[in-house]
């Protein structure tokens, strides 16, 4: 009973310090290979070192960021010289050759830990491991008592998919830079690479467009319920792509067209078939919206818009909708993304699109993005057909903006209600059966905005579904079991509140 109070923290002069080293076994995402060695202990000391070589010193720096306000050590960030024996050490040299192009080596003895890697992403997810080998309290932002404890041994660790991604619907509720900021900080705790932003909708229109500058002063001027709206500047939008390249997180930027467009539509009277610009709209409706297939200045607009984004755009693709064009024909649609993909080519960029995009022409390298919630779908099948990749985001599976419960006070249902099992319980390797897995480029959890405000709600339909897709993307399905990942899960809990996020405490995890 002692032993179990003590483990509770229960028991005055119990050692807490043992009792709260992390296992090497509850990182979330499931590394591919862990073996922890028995018995050793590495201990943090107060004049320990971030040691890093030519190309590691940024990855040094953001690891001291994080380490240095709970513990309360200098922790400064060095030139490394010879065989580190102390502190920590961050090398782009020795890892082992399985780690590939994004997987790390972490190695912990009781004398140093040491993360290697090929490139600087390596190092960045071995840093997010390492960073959940350390007690919960180092996530806090002002000084801990400690130790600062890591149990001994070594991870040997690489993703499934190369695209791990999570979308924010910026545009049915507009959220700004800070809040973006957070929720890249929270996706690449879980090794996630991609943020895929919703620029544009009939509510509300994102991004300034310099050529078009009613799309955010008319466009971006509201909200679903009818809020004030807003819109990045170009310079607030660079702000965003370089904060979340620290975090080596690729922005996908979307603007959706031909339909969910009224925004721009309601911004400029002549990109409308009639030249009669419709209301501002704060609703939740989808589908009723068209740019104008028939006139020539819809290419002017679409190709200007997508040069300006690709020049804000330094990742590889331009997200171009396609979803729900209910007002536009089936040969209006063709007509119309066929003539507008090459736009993006000419940019520089690969098209990606809701799996709608199939209808279209293939593009080279284009990305069809599969929502459904069927496991077969006619647009998706012609898509890979035509030889696009496939980015997995089912709605009843993936979309955080869906309810886990019927009492979930935020949230959509038309999907399906998720639970933590359901968002968990899927391989995008055989959900549909016509897809290959060699298509299949990754996945993505994204997050609709309808029924979302503030960050608080963006946390607590996040967490726990957005680490459960990231475990999807990164682990491979072999190590993935629900029984071993609500308990890991489970462990989080007390780091996200130190965090200062309110999650959703599923009754399906055993929370610490
Ligand atoms: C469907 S998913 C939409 C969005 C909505 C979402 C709400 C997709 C490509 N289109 O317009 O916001 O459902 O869950």
């Amino acid at each position: 009973a002692v032993t179990i109070l003590a483990a509770a923290g229960l028991v005055a002069g119990a050692t807490p310090a043992s009792a709260a080293v992390v296992s090497l076994q509850s990182v979330v995402p499931v590394p591919v290979t862990v073996q922890p060695a028995t018995g050793v202990t590495y201990t943090l000391p107060a004049g320990a070192a971030i040691q890093t070589d030519a190309g590691s010193a940024a990855v040094g720096t953001y690891l001291a960021g994080i380490l240095r306000p709970s513990t309360g050590y200098a922790l400064p960030v060095t030139t490394v010289s010879g065989t580190p024996s102390s502190g920590i050490a961050l090398l782009l040299s020795g890892a082992d050759s399985s780690v590939g192009a994004e997987g790390y080596q972490l190695d912990v003895t009781a004398s140093v830990l040491t993360i290697r890697a090929q490139t600087a992403a390596g190092l960045f997810y071995g840093v997010q491991t390492l960073r959940q080998l350390f007690p919960g309290a180092i996530e806090a932002r002002t000084v801990q008592p400690g130790p600062w404890e890591v149990a001994g041994g070594r991870i040997v660790d690489r993703p499934r998919y190369a695209y791990r991604g999570a979308m924010l619907d910026v545009s049915r509720h507009f959220f700004g830079v800070d809040v973006v900021k957070r929720y890249i900080d929270h996706i690449s705790q879980y090794k996630l690479n991609t943020l895929h932003l919703h620029l544009s909708d009939d509510q509300g229109w994102r991004i300034v467009v310099d050529a078009w500058p009613r799309l955010t002063s008319v466009g971006g001027s509201t909200q679903v319920g009818g809020g004030p709206g807003g819109f990045y500047t170009k310079a607030q939008y660079s702000d965003l792509v370089a904060y979340a390249a620290a975090r080596h997180i690729t922005i996908v930027p979307e603007i959706d067209m031909p339909g969910h467009t009224n925004a721009a539509l309601a911004s400029y009277a002549e990109l409308n078939c009639d030249n009669v610009a419709p209301p501002l709209y704060t609703g939740t409706a989808v589908g009723f919206s068209s740019l104008c297939v028939g006139k020539e200045l819809t290419y002017t607009f679409v190709q200007q818009v997508l040069n300006e984004l690709a020049a804000l755009t330094p990742g590889p693709y331009l997200h171009i909708g396609g979803d729900e064009a209910n007002s536009t024909s089936d040969a209006d649609y063709r007509t119309f993304m066929n003539r507008i993909q090459p736009y993006a080519g000419a940019a520089g960029k690969t098209v990606m699109g809701w799996h709608q995009l199939g209808q279209a022409d293939h593009t080279p390298g284009r990305i069809a993005q599969f929502w459904g919630t069927t496991t077969s779908d006619p647009d998706l099948s012609a898509a890979v057909a035509k030889g696009d990749k496939v980015v997995m985001s089912p709605a009843n599976k993936a979309y955080l903006d869906m309810k886990y419960t019927n009492e979930t006070p935020l949230g959509l249902s038309w999907a399906g209600l998720i639970e933590v099992q359901t968002a968990y319980n899927w391989d995008p390797a055989t959900l549909v059966p016509g897809v290959p897995a060699s298509a299949i480029l990754g996945v993505e959890a994204p997050m609709w905005s309808e029924t979302l405000t503030q960050l608080a709600h963006i946390e607590f339909m996040a967490f726990p579904r957005m680490p459960a897709i990231a475990e999807l993307a990164w682990s491979p399905q072999s190590a993935r079991n629900w029984d071993t990942f609500k308990v890991r899960l489970g462990a989080q809990g007390p780091r996200w509140t130190t965090q200062g996020i309110s999650f959703y405490r599923s009754p399906q995890v055993p929370w610490a």
